[in-house]
């Protein structure tokens, strides 16, 4: 069977792992989660007790979250090396840091932010402590990440990889939640810029966003969450 990414809409880091299995080109299916809705729902569980997306299944049916877990075992099935480099490279070793880097300190830096909209009874008072610590988490990991970017069109090499899917759906966090002007880090804005650009990234976001697009053909369609726990839920 194909594999199959359940991604989460809205505003979902999944999203990036949607373009990169556009760029790597192989038969996939997808399944579209709702999370502020179907995603808590307690029959989700089966398919990741943590109620989060992303979720893989991967082609011998087994279930696999984590978006680094995801990204590994795409990049040890990418065998004409178009979304990741040579293993033992410098350029592998180069976007595992980078993608180490923007799932972790990076995506966490928007916690705060996250946590201080959803609450559900606030508290002004803490949710300007978690708006403003959030904030000034999300500008310093910016900083160290505008120091990590080279010369190069995307995070490593001339093409984008896993490095710059694990980037491209959190990266525009910083505009949801009004943080700063993009443009306070060029060298990342630009990067952004040229994701955003990219026809596999535009493929993902329309989809994200519920409109139709059939992007390369490696698409084979959506499946409904239901039937995606009922047939491979634990
Ligand atoms: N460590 C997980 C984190 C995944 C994660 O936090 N996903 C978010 C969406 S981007 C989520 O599902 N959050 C739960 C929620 O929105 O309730 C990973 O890297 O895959």
């Amino acid at each position: 069977m194909e594999p199959i990414l359940l991604y989460g809409f809205p505003s979902g880091s999944s999203m990036g792992l949607v373009a990169a299995l556009e760029w790597l080109g192989k038969p996939y299916r997808l399944c579209r989660v709702d999370m502020l809705g179907d995603m808590r729902e307690p029959s989700y569980a089966r398919l990741n007790p943590r109620h989060e997306t992303p979720v893989f299944i991967t082609d011998k049916g087994e279930l696999l979250t984590e978006t680094m877990a995801i990204a590994a075992w795409l990049e040890a099935r990418d065998s004409d090396r178009r979304i990741s480099f040579a293993p033992l490279s410098r350029e592998a070793d180069r976007m595992h840091q980078l993608m180490a880097f923007v799932n972790t300190g990076f995506t966490g830096a928007f916690s705060p932010l996250w946590a201080a909209l959803e609450m559900e009874d606030p508290d002004p008072a803490v949710q300007t402590a978690l708006r403003d610590f959030g904030r000034r988490a999300v500008i310093e990991r910016h900083d160290k990440l505008e120091g990590m970017i080279g010369q190069g069109p995307f995070l490593v090499g001339e093409r984008p990889s896993l490095a710059d899917a694990v980037l491209v759906g959190v990266a525009r966090w910083l505009d949801f939640h009004e943080v700063a002007d993009r443009g306070r880090w060029p060298k990342l804005s630009a990067l952004r810029e040229r994701l955003e650009g990219d026809p596999a990234v535009i493929h993902a976001t329309k989809l994200e966003n519920g409109e139709a697009s059939s992007g390369t053909g490696a698409l084979l369609g959506h499946m409904p969450l239901d039937e995606v726990i009922e047939r491979f839920g634990v």
